[in-house]
């Protein structure tokens, strides 16, 4: 005992599996042993040597791993490296990272749109209801006969997107997407998951009613006469840094687009299949989705032009439209998405045969506007149950699949931290942590097909990673692990008074980019794996976003029901 905490020594704050593997990554530090010692360094329970030393060859910073792997003992320890100074402690124990993937859950409830959180769900976050978006004016760039501008519809609920309060249809697609196809992945883990939301205890799993909050909202955005999907709800500029229930602002619906209606086309087929046998429960619901679906599939056929373009709208029509865009000049992979969705969910083999759906042999990174490989992931889901033109290309999908996971991997080892995230200079983008998540969900789409454990492994490095593991010593997750993020770019958490921000949510994380993006002053970082400030005016590096959160609540969930015991 003696030792200093020391900020060099970065490992998962949470914890470990006792039958996974086990690194703390250690930076600067010279050869020699390490230890893991009771918190109150008195017992000595395990020694190891660091490894080698490794370069990054952006920052140039050297590190050494130490690999506990080996030392299995249930319990609260902290690691030492004798020069250096002790680590946070951590616990070594079974479903170590289950209040991970409830919190993160449960984040989405924070981000609740239309209804208050009472202190009974919300605690010490307790806060009145915001936007109760009844009276939700249409654009200009939205009116036609139907909807003359300045008429009004009511579109209420849904999440917050960000840490702003609006509420887009193309982001939303690909979270509701990921959370659905989370349940589809371990419908049984999620029958004994509760999050402590008003809904809780009814016979719905949780995940599924939280996902329903927002899907409810989705379905008031298709124009119930043609089918078109509104690009987005929203006010004309961003609002200040204020309370839910003081932005009061006008609240418009904008022009449809046709990556709108296809990313609802998908997450409304896919919900068609998933809140099937809740149908006593939910009555009326799978069919609403499922002709939801199909409209907005009809209009986008009709539409295919129709791109989200602001600059040009605000161009046309008043007022301005300044918030977030959204924008994506390229829907084909949005068609792959939705054709595969409406395909599984319908078995109409005209579905499958409406699109490419393997234009080339590239298995893109989900991301909000990049949507591909989500098709490909429900394509392998329902190998078994497809009809004779999916099952023909079911062996090459897999080998693509894998192809894909084994790429990602691919080095991953001789990494500074040991992670597959990180290891190509372009995952430090905007939303960063999105990236190191949704590699670990490709990882472990991998080894749901091959059943080899080394996909799990890396997928768990990347938790690792999110969870403290990485160059700026933070745990991206507000509330989890000993040095959290505590000042993210979310207006709620500036605006609350409560030192501790909302927790469960997943910060954008580092972001080579970020100064030049958001021009927050106090940047010191000279590499992009370090280009990150936990201050709320850094909205490049340091915002939260639901489409960032729920390959989070992916990861964490995953791996916990995944788990050797
Ligand atoms: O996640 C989005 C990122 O990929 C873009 O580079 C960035 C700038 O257009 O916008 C991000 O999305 C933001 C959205 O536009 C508005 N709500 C907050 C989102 C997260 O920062």
């Amino acid at each position: 005992h003696g030792q200093a905490l020391s900020e060099a020594i970065r490992l998962n704050q949470v914890g470990f599996y006792p039958n996974a593997p086990k690194v703390a990554v250690v930076v600067g530090a010279d050869a020699g042993t390490f230890q893991l010692t009771t918190p109150d360094g008195k017992k000595r329970v395990y020694t190891g040597n660091l490894s080698e030393q490794r370069q990054n060859t952006t920052s140039g910073k050297t590190t050494r791993l130490a690999d506990f792997t080996g030392f299995k003992t249930n319990g609260t320890y902290v690691l030492v490296v004798p020069g250096t100074g002790k680590s946070y402690p951590f616990e070594i124990r079974n479903n170590v990272h289950r209040a991970v993937a409830i919190g993160s859950l449960k984040g989405f409830y924070y981000q609740r749109v239309s209804t208050d959180l009472p202190a009974k769900y919300a605690g010490q976050w307790a806060r009145p209801a915001g936007h109760p978006d009844t009276r939700v004016l249409i654009h200009p760039s939205a009116a036609d006969a139907n909807r003359p501008a300045g008429s009004v519809i009511s579109s209420p609920r849904g999440w917050y997107d960000a840490g702003d309060y609006n509420k887009y249809i193309v982001n939303s697609g690909i979270t509701v997407g990921t959370l659905l196809s989370l349940y589809e992945d371990f419908p049984a883990y999620f029958k004994n998951f509760e999050i402590n939301i008003p809904e809780s205890g009814n016979k719905v799993p949780d995940l599924l009613d939280e996902t329903l909050w927002n899907l409810r909202w989705m379905l008031t955005m298709q124009d119930p006469t043609d089918g078109g999907v509104y690009h987005k709800l929203t006010n004309a500029g961003f609002d200040g840094m204020v309370m839910p229930d003081k932005a009061v602002k006008d609240r418009y619906v904008v022009q449809k687009s046709v990556t709108a209606a296809l990313d609802f086309a998908a997450v409304m087929a896919q919900s068609a299949r998933v809140f099937k046998p809740f149908s006593k429960e939910l009555p009326g619901l799978v069919d609403s989705c499922r002709t939801a679906a199909v409209r907005a599939w009809e209009w986008a056929k009709k539409n295919p032009d129709k791109l989200y373009r602001q600059e040009e709208m605000n161009k046309q029509f008043d007022p301005d439209v300044s918030t977030g865009t959204y924008g994506d000049n390229n829907a084909s992979d949005e068609w792959i998405w939705a054709a595969a969705e409406l395909y599984v969910t319908t078995k109409d083999e005209a579905y499958y045969t409406a699109v490419n759906l393997y234009p080339d042999d590239k298995t893109p990174l989900p991301s909000w506007n990049q949507v591909r490989t989500l098709a490909y992931y429900t394509l392998a889901r329902f190998g078994n149950d497809l009809t004779p033109a999916g099952k023909k290309d079911l062996p090459q999908l897999k080998q693509r699949l894998i192809q894909f996971a084994d790429n990602l991997i691919q080095g991953a080892d001789r990494q500074t931290y040991q992670t597959v995230m990180g290891k190509a200079a372009g995952d430090y983008i905007w939303g960063s942590s999105a990236v190191a998540a949704n590699q670990g969900i490709a990882l472990i789409q991998a080894y749901r097909l091959t059943k080899d454990k080394t996909y799990l492994n890396y997928a768990l490095a990347n938790l690792d990673y999110l969870l403290g593991r990485n160059a700026t010593g933070y745990s991206f997750l507000t509330g989890f692990g000993d040095k959290p993020v505590m000042n993210p770019h979310h207006r709620p958490s500036v605006a609350d008074g409560i030192t501790s921000p909302v927790p469960g949510l997943l910060s954008g994380g580092p972001n080579g980019n970020a100064p030049r993006q958001d021009k927050c002053p106090g940047y010191t970082a000279t590499s992009a794996d370090e280009m990150f400030i936990d201050d709320s005016c850094s909205y490049a590096s340091n915002e939260i976003a639901i489409n960032w959160n729920a390959p989070m609540v992916y990861l964490a969930a995953a791996l916990e029901a995944l788990q050797e015991k």
